[in-house]
């Protein structure tokens, strides 16, 4: 887990300066149809673990693709949604919010 955070803060506060806000959840929007389940329109632990290598998240551990979901999962039903993804990025990129006006 510790790894992956570590990335997002490296990878989004430079994608916000890239994109600014409405690119970012642009961006965060197509890293969500990236990873998602095409059926079910939602980010599983198999959707995860299968697509992960085209974020270039290719080291990610079973245990950590866990704990992503479970952290990022609000309404419980064990897959994130675009809101939930949305959050849980932001959530592991406080620098984000520097860049916040
Ligand atoms: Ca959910």
């Amino acid at each position: 887990m510790e790894e992956v955070v570590v990335d997002f803060e490296d990878y989004f506060p430079s994608m916000m300066e890239r994109y600014g806000e409405e690119g970012l959840l642009m961006e965060l929007y197509k890293g969500f149809r990236l990873l998602m389940d095409g059926e079910r329109g939602l980010i599983t632990f198999e959707s995860l673990r299968n697509k992960s290598v085209a974020l270039g998240l290719s080291d990610l551990k079973d245990e950590e693709i866990v704990c992503m979901l479970s952290e990022g999962d609000l309404d419980g039903d064990g897959a994130l949604n675009h809101l939930e993804f949305c959050f849980l990025m932001i959530r592991l990129s406080p620098a984000l919010f520097l860049y916040a006006p």
